[in-house]
């Protein structure tokens, strides 16, 4: 039985909904944010950055999301959740998972809490708008016209644990100016990803019923 360590639509979504969707046995793990529980004693000595999510795998204790995300469909090669080790397919599933990880998530990182980059005394709005915002919003662009050219999913036909970090990502960016819904092929795709019962079930028992995404 895993045990995944979350909070309400915090990073843990998308290894949430790979959990669903592979049908496997879990048990949620509430770490409190509203009593800063990320930084008890008891959580750091699972995930010493103090971050959400965390999974435990018996005796493997696993931190970052999207670590835990590719851990889960290795697990599991014949769910179809991730193409072929070694394949052309496979390559661009890391390719779409690093990006959304490495670029965008982080990006978004930035535009939520700018604060965390300025301190108390300076004004943060320039990060967000010309900064962080902007930056995201080119990456949204870049998945646009992936989708557009080769979607309707960023692999293809092919549903992989990549739409569902896509899926939690653009929840988090609900509140841009333009957000990845105004795109019409990202929003095509959020349509047919978040109309799954698996993400549809993530989302509910995290207590998250209104605006997936
Ligand atoms: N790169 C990490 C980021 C995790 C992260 O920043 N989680 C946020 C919630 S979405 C968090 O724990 N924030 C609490 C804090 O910063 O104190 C991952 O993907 O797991």
């Amino acid at each position: 039985m895993y045990q995944l360590h979350y909070f309400p639509s915090n990073a843990n979504a998308a290894p949430h909904m790979v959990l669903e969707e592979l049908g496997l046995p879990y048990e949620l793990v509430l770490v409190d944010r509203t009593r800063n529980a990320q930084r008890s004693d008891e959580y750091l000595k699972i995930n010493p950055n103090g971050r959400i999510p965390t999974l435990v795998d018996r005796e493997l204790v696993l931190f970052e999301a999207a670590a835990i995300v590719l851990h889960l469909v290795d697990q599991h090669p014949d769910t179809g959740l991730a193409p072929r080790v070694g394949t052309p397919e496979r390559a661009r599933f890391y390719q779409w998972m690093t990006f959304l990880t490495n670029s965008l998530q982080e990006e978004l990182m930035i535009w939520q809490y700018p604060d965390r980059l300025t301190g108390d005394d300076t004004d943060a709005g320039d990060i967000v708008e010309r900064g962080a915002e902007k930056r995201a919003g080119a990456y949204l662009d870049v998945i646009e016209q992936h989708l557009e050219a080769n979607g309707p999913l960023l692999l293809g036909d092919t549903l992989s644990a990549a739409d569902f970090y896509l899926v939690m990502l653009a929840r988090w960016a609900q509140r841009m100016t333009n957000p990845p819904r105004a795109r019409r092929h990202i929003a095509k795709l959020l349509d047919m990803v978040t109309a799954l019962p698996s993400v549809r079930r993530a989302y509910e028992r995290e207590g998250v019923t209104e605006d997936i995404c």
